[in-house]
């Protein structure tokens, strides 16, 4: 189905990975140890797309399309753990999906589908969920944060996020899902809930990696450089848009918060300074040593405006693509329900296999 190649070991050192992930399963036929690898990673359609997300998340899923069979959602069902109004999650919808095929996702290399047009995620999300620990769950990071954010909400969908996301992973027997760091908590149990199920039932479920980059993984709120940036942070000032517009790029990098010193140098207590150092090697490729030398002797100003040229340069061509993708709605109604179409039938192979596992009765067609 995917025209991809898969040369596995290249990306082996980007990995957070168990070195048994180079050897084949233990349990798996030899006809199968060649299989291509496969990718899965989803974004929620919760708000405006951060520069967090795509440094993260968004710029990997890219580079992976042409060695991997890739595997890329936009997960609106998880966006509905937090209140959201109807009006807005049909449009922040549509525009995260043409932000992404702006991004460079291409449908031709990658499936790309929106989560609630495919019922088998929310099927094995109960089944998985009969087989997940009420006290993992509750240690979930996420969990405490979003509880505490909006303590008039907690629902059942916030508690349980995390298996639906499993169950995300797992239907497609994904080998690795590329992630920020926020999420190697989440990742870990659904690594735990899969080898759960495998222990009960035999080899179901590929065992996931996170694959979190080097430089990017975690980049931080402009406004209080001890907190991750957010699409649903409420101060403006505290997270950059991918679809900013220049201008605004560079007066939030001018108010990035900092520190008292005007040394431009990685180091401890200097979060603020560390964070725009982050973000500018990401999108130069420089390396630490290079930008502290490059910025001996200026101030923290040169190398905000430094930054915001930088960032807002390499944004620019994604906007633009962007207006044409939004004027395009029948090309993305095309790629999503195509998408949706060829997802079910793999993700439902694996369903049918839980199904059938765990013991209930098989329908005569499924
Ligand atoms: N600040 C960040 N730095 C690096 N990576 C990040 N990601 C999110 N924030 C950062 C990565 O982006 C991917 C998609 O995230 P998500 O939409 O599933 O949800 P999230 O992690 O909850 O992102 P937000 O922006 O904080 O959304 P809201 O405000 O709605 O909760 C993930 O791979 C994530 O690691």
């Amino acid at each position: 189905m995917f025209a991809l190649l898969a040369r596995f070991f290249e990306m082996e050192a980007y990995f957070m990975t168990t070195p048994e992930k180079n050897e084949p399963e233990k349990n798996e036929p030899a006809s199968t140890v060649e299989r291509k690898k496969v990718i899965f990673s989803a974004i929620q359609p919760s708000g405006t797309i951060t520069l967090g997300n795509y440094l993260g998340a968004l710029k990997n899923w890219i580079g992976l399309q042409d060695k991997y069979d890739c595997i890329y959602a936009l997960a609106d069902l998880h966006t509905i753990t937090v209140r959201q109004k109807p009006a807005d999650l049909r449009r922040h919808t549509l525009e995260a999906y043409a932000l992404l095929l702006a991004c460079g996702i291409d449908p031709k290399k990658s499936l790309f589908f929106i989560q609630s047009h495919v019922p088998t995620h929310a099927q094995l999300a109960w089944v998985l969920a009969c087989h997940t620990q009420f006290g993992d769950l509750q240690r979930m990071t996420q969990f405490k944060d979003k509880s505490a954010k909006h303590p008039d909400n907690v629902n059942a969908g916030l508690f349980t996020y995390p298996v639906l996301m499993a169950a995300d992973i797992l239907l497609y027997q994904a080998d690795f899902v590329p992630v920020g760091v926020d999420q190697k908590q989440h990742m870990e149990l659904t690594r735990n809930i899969a080898e759960r199920f495998n222990g009960i039932y035999g080899n179901v479920f590929t065992i996931p990696d996170a694959y979190i980059p080097k430089e990017g993984a975690k980049i931080m709120s402009l406004q209080d450089p001890t907190k991750k940036m957010s699409k649903s942070d409420e101060n403006v000032n505290a997270s950059i848009a991918v679809l900013d517009k220049p201008e605004d790029i560079m007066r939030k990098f001018k108010r990035a918060v900092t520190d008292s010193e005007s040394c431009v140098r990685y180091g401890e207590g200097k979060d603020g300074i560390n964070n725009l150092m982050g973000i500018y090697a990401c999108v130069t490729g420089e390396t630490y040593e290079q930008i502290e030398k490059d910025f001996a002797g200026k101030g923290y100003g040169d190398f905000k405006s430094a930054v915001g040229e930088a960032v807002a340069e390499h944004l620019r061509p994604i906007r633009e693509r962007y207006t044409d993708y939004m004027k395009n709605r029948d090309y993305m109604e095309h790629c999503w329900s195509d998408a949706a179409q060829k997802a079910y039938g793999i993700s439902n192979r694996t369903l049918r296999k839980v199904m059938k596992k765990v013991g209930f009765v098989q329908p005569k067609c499924s």
